[in-house]
């Protein structure tokens, strides 16, 4: 039997006291296809509303008006419903569990302390003059802070626009100036496997950039009493602030299609686009999956290791299980600190029962060894995810079989920051599964593949993977450019959503993802653009042209690969190579690092001038037997000169 042909069918023990087994999977995924309006409006109600919705959803994906509303007469708080609303119930049941990178610092905050600190630190941003409407930049070390900072925005309707802590100052000033954003919130320092990472050093730089002056101030929480820099009148300390305010500050009424966050994703090209997300229709979705997906019961501590800069983190460490009453976990280090059983440690100490982690922190413990579990028993785990990138099947079983002693259903979530929530997935009482498939839709979501010309393709299939009507959490537009939105996700096949991704469908309807089909690679689970990194690199002196592709990695999933033609004046050097690694690490962050750099004195273009870069995946991959047609390049022998130099063999 193949890797892909192995089936782990559900238990029927845990289809029993799952929220869904597979008739409950199939007739409310029946029901919310065919009568959307009655189904959500239904689950709706999973929601605390001060004004309930009558009007359930409005949207059309007509590539002349894409127009997206769910309950868009309705009106909540996302931060009421993620707090206030679990206060009688469960007031003194752990909200946060926080873990710290230092073994021997964790802390518990209950609901009630963190509705407290919550509403100090949202009558802070009032008294700063931050309101409705405005954007608050988050660049924050991975710690409760952070999650109170969402919801405190979430609470006045300010609209958070957090940018993950790995990002340079530039990336970092690109987007507070696209959002305006008025106040930052940041830390002294993180810390990272024992390392210190200068997160206000880099807002400092961030701000001496143009645009930054919308920036009135600068919130920084005391993380390590590391020596920082002070800009009297602009910054102020975190913890000097909350405490003057009072704890009493009420939620603000929002209507269900009011911003709720920012979040900025790479594309194929030009910047990173904000995804505009909504109050109402995204709390849902995130609260739905996170119950449904990961089984989650009442009382059980739930780990989701993702970081809040990125959109798994706001969907599942903070919105989905804060709406469900949930407690999460919140981890401020890395898997490998101080020793690769932290993760199995971590489980053991506080009793974890969930955990959805990536398969590159998985490939990178696998790497390891068996042995490296061999410091914890894992005995509380109960349900396994994983997210961000396809999970190849040997990676999948050693999930199962090490991390969760093969007792452990593994649910292999697909979705993106686009999409707010989970879209394609197993339910863990209810899906059969097959390692490395992400298996079914969930409730609501209508998958479909399509050729490159646009045609609907039916049963077992490779194509390019759509959606073909709205779910609630979908993002509604891209901040200030409501075109571009239009443009990057409805224009290739119109009156449809398209995720970029491309997938194969076998015959039993379930979904292979097999990544991206556009110029986007996904390194470690971390979305990036080629034109991104190659517009990074064409800025420095020596470079006259440069082509970014993703290859395969074996612990990554894909790495970056970098063919450099040089200006005339420069010769090819080790020490030339390492200080365009070092310029992409410092123009964007260390998440694109670049692996391979290969010298390469021209590039295949087509004769009017188009990198081919098809060739230059192939080539990366070390495939280099069927190129495919070259006859349309202007000069087919740089191929054989890239071949000959190739540096991944
Ligand atoms: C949630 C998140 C989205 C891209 C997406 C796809 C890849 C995510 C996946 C997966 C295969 C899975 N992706 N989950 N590929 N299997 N289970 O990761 O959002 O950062 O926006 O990335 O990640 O290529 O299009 P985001």
């Amino acid at each position: 039997m193949t890797e892909q042909q192995r089936v782990h069918p559900v238990r029927g023990d845990f289809a029993a006291n799952a929220w869904a087994d597979k008739e409950t999977y199939q007739s409310m995924y029946q029901q919310s296809v065919d009568d959307p309006e009655t189904f959500w409006g239904e689950q709706a109600k999973r929601l605390e509303w001060t004004k309930t919705p009558t009007k359930i959803k409005h949207t059309v994906f007509d590539t002349h008006n894409v127009d997206i509303r769910w309950f868009e007469d309705g009106e909540l708080n996302a931060c009421a419903n993620c707090l206030d609303r679990h206060l009688d119930k469960r007031g003194d049941q752990p909200a946060i569990i926080w873990e710290g990178d230092d073994p021997d610092q964790s802390k518990t905050l209950t609901y009630r302390q963190l509705h407290e600190q919550t509403c100090q630190l949202a009558n802070t941003f009032k008294a700063l003059g931050v309101g409705k409407g405005d954007v608050v930049t988050l660049y924050m070390p991975m710690i409760p802070e952070a999650a109170m900072a969402m919801l405190a925005c979430a609470r006045i309707g300010a609209i958070h626009s957090v940018v993950f802590g790995g990002f340079s100052p530039d990336a970092l000033a690109q987007r507070i100036v696209d959002a305006e954003s008025k106040l930052v919130i940041t830390a002294d320092e993180s810390v990272r496997g024992g390392k210190q990472v200068p997160l206000k050093d880099n807002v400092d730089a961030a701000l001496t950039r143009k645009g930054t002056d919308v920036v009135a101030n600068v919130l920084v929480v005391k993380r390590t009493g590391g020596e920082i820099e002070w800009h009297d009148g602009r910054d102020l300390w975190y913890h000097e602030q909350v405490d003057q305010q009072s704890a009493d500050c009420p939620a603000e009424p929002m209507n269900a299609e009011d911003p709720l966050f920012i979040l900025y994703t790479s594309g194929s090209t030009g910047a990173p686009k904000g995804l505009k997300h909504t109050t109402g229709g995204y709390l849902l979705h995130a609260a739905m999956t996170h119950q449904y997906v990961f089984d989650y019961q009442d009382g059980e501590v739930y780990w989701c290791s993702a970081d809040v800069g990125w959109v798994t983190g706001h969907s599942y460490i903070v919105y989905g299980p804060l709406a469900n009453g949930a407690t999460t976990l919140m981890f401020e280090g890395v898997p490998s600190y101080p020793s690769h059983g932290r993760l199995g440690e971590i489980i053991d100490k506080h009793n974890v029962a969930i955990l959805y982690t990536s398969p590159t922190a998985i490939r990178a413990l696998m790497a390891h060894g068996d042995d490296v579990m061999d410091s914890s028993r894992r005995d509380s785990l109960r349900v396994l995810g994983s997210v961000g990138e396809p999970i190849n099947p040997e990676a999948w079983e050693w999930f199962y079989r090490v991390i969760g002693n093969s007792t452990c259903p593994i649910v292999d979530t697909w979705w993106q920051t686009e999409t707010g929530g989970i879209m394609i997935t197993p339910l863990p009482g209810a899906t059969d599964l097959k390692p490395g498939s992400a298996t079914l839709p969930f409730f609501g979501v209508q998958p479909a593949l399509v050729s490159n010309e646009g045609k609907i393709l039916e049963g077992a299939t490779d194509g390019n993977l759509v959606i073909l009507d709205s779910w609630p959490g979908q993002a509604r537009s891209i901040w200030k450019n409501h075109e571009r939105f239009v443009q990057t996700y409805f224009s290739a096949y119109p009156g449809m959503y398209f995720t970029g991704d491309g997938c194969r469908r076998d015959e039993d309807g379930y979904y292979w993802i097999t990544g991206r089909v556009d110029d986007v690679i996904n390194v470690s689970g971390h979305r990036m653009g080629t034109a991104e990194i190659e517009s990074s690199l064409v800025a420095h002196e020596a470079v006259a042209e440069a082509a970014v592709v993703g290859y395969p990695h074996d612990v990554k999933g894909q790495g970056i690969y970098i063919y450099v033609t040089l200006k005339d004046d420069y010769e090819p050097s080790e020490e030339l190579r390492k200080e365009l690694v070092q310029w992409v690490r410092k123009d964007i962050g260390p998440i694109a690092s670049p692996d391979v750099i290969q010298w390469s004195p021209s590039l295949p273009k087509t004769r009017s001038g188009k990198i081919m870069r098809r060739i230059l995946r192939k080539i990366a991959a070390n495939e280099t037997e069927g190129l495919g047609d070259t006859s349309t390049l202007a000069d087919p022998s740089v191929v054989d000169d890239l071949i000959e130099n190739r540096a991944n063999r």
